[in-house]
């Protein structure tokens, strides 16, 4: 069976180190923990990985069109304005679910908008890192209705 991706795009490795107002304490280590966890809880293999680089983020996207079968993805800042993630989404085929830590719409008009959620299966907004849990949720759902 293949595995589901979990991607975190830029400033997202800050994870409690700052803004813990805005973010919480847990740190990018607790978060793989606790994904790691669901993978066990669920049986599924869950790869997690962190890259500050547009062009890492999408060369992943495009491999992840053959060995994964959902991705999760929190784009940090390229969500508000990264076209060139947003077609390598479009190029591929393997679902993928938005995630923001954040409730974006409480916040600055420019983390308002999302290039990326028109060629996503969904988006999970504010619920914190829950919200992680609840996409691969949903893309195990995707995959059992298909
Ligand atoms: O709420 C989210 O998950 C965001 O995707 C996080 C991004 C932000 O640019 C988006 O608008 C919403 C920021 C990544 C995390 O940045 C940090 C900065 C300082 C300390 C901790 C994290």
């Amino acid at each position: 069976m293949k595995q589901l991706l979990v991607l975190n795009g830029p400033n997202l490795n800050r994870l409690g180190v700052r803004e813990p107002d805005v973010y919480g304490n847990a740190t990018l280590k607790d978060l793989e923990a606790m994904i790691q966890s669901f993978a066990e809880r669920t049986g599924n293999k869950i790869e997690c990985r962190q890259s500050n680089h547009e062009g890492v983020l999408i060369d992943w996207i495009h491999e992840a069109d053959k060995t994964a079968r959902g991705i999760v993805l929190n784009p940090g800042a390229f969500t508000h304005y990264s076209y060139a993630i947003r077609d390598a989404i479009a190029s591929v085929s393997v679902p993928v679910v938005e995630v923001h830590i954040s409730n974006v719409h409480t916040r600055e008009p420019f983390r308002h908008h999302s290039v990326i959620s028109p060629v996503t299966s969904g988006q999970i907004v504010g619920l914190g890192l829950h919200g992680y849990e609840l996409a691969l949720q949903a893309l195990l759902e995707i995959k059992k209705e298909e």
